[in-house]
C-alpha cells in the first residue's frame, strides 16, 4: 500500500485521485495536517498525521503495510520567506522521517519533490542543465537544495530507493496551490473567469519554468514505476515542459476571452522569481526514464478554463 503525506495540497490532491484509480482506493492512504475535501475524504482512507511527527508516521506506516511514501508536505517559497523556521523544520524534518523508516525497512519506497527552487542567481538561466551551480537565495529553495543532498546520500549509504523531480511551476484547477511564487499562473485563470481583470505579483516579462499538472502527476508516476537500474540520478532530476511569462499567458488567456486585461504591481514575489530559471534541460529524465510532456501553453489554457468554467 502507498501513504501520500501531504495529500490535501495542490499536488497531493491529483495524485491521491490517480494513484487511487491505478491501485485501487483501498491501498492508498491520504494523509495530512487537516482534513481535505469531501471527495477526497470520502474515496478512501484518510489519517490526521504531522510529517513532522515521527513516531505518527510510524504507527500509520505498520498499521497499513505502507511499502510505498509520497511525501507532498512541505511549506512553499513565498510562505516560507515570512516563517523561515518553520519552513525549514517541516521541509526537512519530514524528509528524515520517511529516510529513516527506509534505512530502518519500514517502507522501500519514497518519492520526495523538489523544485526549480534549487538553482540561484548565479545558475545559468537558459537550458538549465542538470549538474550546475546551485546557489539557492530563498529559505524554500535552501531546504530543497539540501534535501537533495539527503535524498543521494541516503541512497548511496543506506540504499534507500528515493527518487524526485525539480518541479516546476505548476498549472492545476483542481486545488489552489499553497504559498508558492508561480501562483499568479493559477491565480491568473480563476481571475480573468471571475472578474476579467488580474493584477499579476511579478512583472511580465518573469520568464519561468512551468507545467501542467497532468503532465506532473504522470512524470511523478512515471519515475516512481521505472527501472531502479536505469536511474543516473538520485538528488532530483530536471523536468520541463513549456516557460512563459506573465504575457504570455496573458495572450493565451485573451485567444479565449478577449477582453481580458491584468495589470502588474510586483511584490516581494518577484525578487524570488529573478533568482530562478528561465528554462530547464530536461536531457537526463529524457535518456533515464523517457519523459515527454503532453501540454504545452495553449492545451494547458483549454484545459483550464474548460473545467474552471464547468466547476464553479
Ligand atoms: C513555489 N510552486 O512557487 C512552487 C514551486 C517552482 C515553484 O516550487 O514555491
Amino acid at each position: 500500500p502507498i501513504l501520500i503525506l501531504g495529500a490535501c495540497g495542490q499536488i497531493g490532491t491529483e495524485l491521491t485521485i490517480e494513484l487511487r484509480a491505478k491501485y485501487g482506493s483501498e491501498n492508498v492512504v491520504a494523509s495530512d495536517i487537516r482534513e481535505g475535501s469531501e471527495s477526497l475524504m470520502a474515496s478512501g482512507p484518510f489519517e490526521l498525521l504531522d510529517a513532522t511527527n515521527y513516531e505518527a508516521i510510524e504507527d500509520v506506516v505498520m498499521h497499513y503495510e505502507i511499502d510505498e511514501v509520497y511525501l507532498m508536505a512541505a511549506m512553499l517559497s513565498a510562505t516560507a520567506e515570512k516563517f523561515p523556521m518553520r519552513a525549514w523544520n517541516l521541509n526537512m524534518n519530514s524528509l528524515f522521517n520517511v529516510l529513516n523508516l527506509a534505512k530502518d525497512r519500514k517502507i522501500n519506497k519514497i518519492f520526495w519533490p523538489s523544485s526549480i527552487a534549487v538553482f540561484g542567481p548565479n545558475t545559468p538561466k537558459e537550458h538549465t542543465p542538470q549538474n550546475t551551480i546551485m546557489e539557492p537565495s530563498t529559505v524554500y529553495g535552501i531546504s530543497k537544495q539540501s534535501g537533495e543532498r539527503w535524498c543521494e546520500y541516503y541512497f548511496n549509504k543506506f540504499g534507500v530507493d528515493v527518487r524526485s523531480v525539480r518541479y516546476p511551476g505548476l498549472i492545476s484547477w483542481k486545488t489552489m496551490p499553497g504559498g508558492g511564487t508561480t501562483d499568479y499562473a493559477v491565480e491568473i485563470y480563476h481571475e480573468a473567469l471571475k472578474k476579467g481583470t488580474y493584477s499579476c505579483f511579478l512583472n511580465e516579462s518573469t520568464k519561468l519554468p512551468m507545467m501542467y499538472m497532468d503532465d506532473a502527476i504522470r512524470a511523478t508516476i512515471g519515475l516512481m514505476e521505472s527501472d531502479p537500474e536505469k536511474l543516473s540520478v538520485r538528488s532530483s532530476y530536471n523536468l520541463g515542459s513549456m516557460s512563459f511569462a506573465p504575457k504570455e499567458i496573458t495572450q493565451s488567456i485573451q485567444k479565449h476571452i478577449p477582453g481580458f486585461k491584468v495589470t502588474y504591481a510586483p511584490d516581494f514575489r518577484q525578487e524570488i522569481a529573478d533568482s530562478w530559471p528561465s528554462s530547464i534541460d530536461d536531457t537526463t529524465a529524457k535518456k533515464d526514464w523517457n519523459w515527454k510532456p503532453a501540454f504545452d501553453l495553449d492545451s494547458t489554457t483549454g484545459e483550464m478554463l474548460d473545467n474552471l468554467k464547468k466547476t464553479s
